[in-house]
């Protein structure tokens, strides 16, 4: 049987630009991700997240999923061009849409849990550089600083940046996500530079507003787990986690020591999948995914190690709480005739990564929380809506929402502690 600690904390995910929809409206800006996803053969299909979830109009119908599975936290991003439009100005509407959200989490017994950034930066602070330029540090401290005092007291858990390793490496580096360049080595470095200099900042302002405010990142990178129990295949994963092999940004990247640990309270750790890895003559091998093995509608291997071995990982390195910020899986969902969205791979591979995970906190790591990913289906990016990664269906055209399956086991999760796993 599973066990989880009795705080432990069980909720699901989002982001702005992948639910809200509703872009030209409420006084909001323009991202960079308006502009990208605009771009002729930069998203599948041409798609856009013009209307997303369409959660700008339907935020309530997501809260009340978030209670119908008496979840206890809710993380979610705020669109900073909601908040500031132009990178600067602050627009009370987007402030008001957030206070709806948060309010109504509160009335509910959730916690809600924001993200900062998660990637919309504004197009105006992009068409001066964007985190290329240092200006764009100051404009984040500012938002930060806004947001930390208009939400003081309602809002205690922050994440300054979703996985840094994406935003830099994909939008600045191979050019596959907004704003779509790819910057030399030096560029990027600088850019690496900008937002580890943002979330000290951003974190600085966070705690002064409210000493009980907790802050971390999210951050991903490939989790490497052991081939066998042999110590040193262990330690091969370990060493392979945390290398920075060229071209490859791993946790080091976002978690590098030069001050902005410090300047943490939790780690957060947005994880789908890892690779084994044994030691070999020459150091660590990476194994291949056994062929035919398990894959999702992504492609990406189901290997519930990782949820064991990465949280392990970074707890013994950081020495800090640890929290899923991110995990699941899409698939293939649809609506059956009897109306119902059947999803077993979901069940299955949630029951197979929360038993690796309870292992972890078993081995004694300070595993403290599960957020989901995600809570509706929802706009993946460059992959458009073809990726349902929901825990509640949606019906695109309508902006219905239909709680799947593993929905309904997730609420039974919540509510036994796991003891259903
Ligand atoms: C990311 C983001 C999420 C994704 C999710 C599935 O990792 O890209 O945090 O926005 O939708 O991870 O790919």
């Amino acid at each position: 049987m599973a066990y989880f600690p009795e705080q432990f904390l069980w909720g699901a995910a989002s982001a702005s630009y992948q639910i809200e929809g509703g872009a030209g409206e409420g006084g909001r800006g323009r991202s960079i991700w308006d502009t990208f996803s605009h771009t002729p053969g930069k998203v599948k299909r041409g798609e856009t997240g013009d209307t997303a979830a369409d959660s700008w109009r339907r935020w309530r119908e997501d809260a009340a999923l978030v209670k119908a599975m008496g979840l206890g936290a809710y993380r979610f991003s705020a669109a900073w061009p909601r908040i500031a439009p132009d990178g600067g100005v602050w627009n009370p509407e987007g402030f008001a849409y957030y206070d709806r959200l948060v309010d109504t989490l509160l009335e509910a017994g959730v916690q809600p849990w924001m993200t900062l950034y998660h990637w919309d930066l504004p197009q105006a602070l992009q068409n001066r550089g964007g985190w290329q330029n240092g200006e764009t540090v100051d404009a984040f401290a500012a938002y930060a600083g806004e947001m930390a005092q208009h939400f003081k007291g309602r809002v205690k858990h922050w994440f300054t940046f979703n996985e840094p390793q994406c935003f830099l490496g994909m939008g600045y580096g191979s050019g596959e996500h907004a704003p779509g360049l790819r910057l030399d080595s030096p560029s990027l470095e600088t850019c690496w530079q900008n937002f580890r200099q943002a979330h000290i900042l951003a974190a600085q302002c966070l705690h002064s507003a409210d000493q009980e405010n907790q802050v971390g990142i999210a951050s991903t990178g490939t989790v490497c787990f052991p081939a066998s129990d042999r110590p040193e295949d262990i330690q091969a994963a370990r060493e392979r986690t945390f290398a920075c092999p060229e071209g490859v940004y791993s946790f080091s990247h976002a978690l590098a020591l030069d001050g902005l640990t410090d300047a943490l309270d939790f780690v957060g750790l947005n994880l789908y999948h890892g690779i084994p890895v044994r030691m070999g003559s020459r150091g660590p091998e990476v194994l291949p995914h056994p062929v035919g093995g398990p894959r999702t509608a992504m492609d990406w291997p189901v290997t519930p190690e990782a949820l064991e071995w990465g949280p392990r990982f970074l707890a013994e390195r950081y020495r800090l709480p640890v929290y899923i910020s991110e995990n699941g899986l899409s698939c293939r969902d649809q609506i059956f005739l009897d109306g119902k969205v059947h999803d077993p791979q979901r069940i299955d591979f949630l029951t197979r990564y929360l038993r690796a995970l309870s292992r972890a906190i078993a081995a004694g790591a300070d595993v403290r929380g599960y957020f989901h990913w995600s809570l509706t289906d929802n706009f993946e990016w460059a992959e458009g809506y073809d990726q349902r990664f929901g825990l509640a269906y949606v019906d695109y055209a309508a902006g219905e929402r239909t709680l799947k399956d593993s929905g309904y086991w997730y609420a039974e999760t919540v509510r036994t502690n796991g003891r259903n796993l």
